[in-house]
């Protein structure tokens, strides 16, 4: 009995280790955003990053399109925030399962965009107003995809 016992509990440290790992490698990369200090639909983005399972790091910076440059988002992408994740791109106000979908698939593309700062969008939701809007996908030659509508 006293066997049984210990048994029971060495499988259920196994399980919980197991479960433990299983998360820890799940876990998503950290998200970090580059915003000028003064960007607040910038910062409600990142909530809405966080809130959808994403660690992130802000880095503010003072001139964005030097970021914007350095990271080949074209003018026509372009947005207020730029993000970095796994080595891909998040230009603007792309919602979180779409960052999840792009790691999950792994594209051969430079990143996603939102250009501008469409309504309704996340962290963009102040208005009430929800304006339709295309999530493309880029690449480092200035390509873009349809990625997503919403
Ligand atoms: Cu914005």
């Amino acid at each position: 009995m006293k066997n049984k016992t210990i048994l029971s509990i060495g499988l259920l440290s196994a399980l919980v280790l197991a479960g433990v790992l299983f998360f820890g490698m799940n876990e998503e990369p950290t998200v970090t955003v580059y915003k000028s200090p003064s960007c607040g639909c910038c910062v409600d983005w990142v909530d809405h990053l966080e809130a959808n399972g994403f660690d992130t790091k802000v880095e503010n910076v003072s001139n964005t399109v030097i970021i914007k440059n350095k990271f080949g988002v074209g003018e026509k992408l372009q947005s207020c925030h730029t993000a970095v994740v796994n080595g891909y791109v998040v230009e603007g106000h792309v919602p979180a399962d779409l960052v999840h979908k792009l790691l999950e698939q792994k594209p051969d593309v430079k990143g996603l965009a939102v250009p501008g700062m469409p309504q309704g969008s996340p962290g963009m939701e102040g208005s009430g107003i929800k304006e339709p809007y295309k999530v493309f996908t880029f690449t480092a030659s200035g390509k873009t995809e349809v990625f997503a509508r919403r």
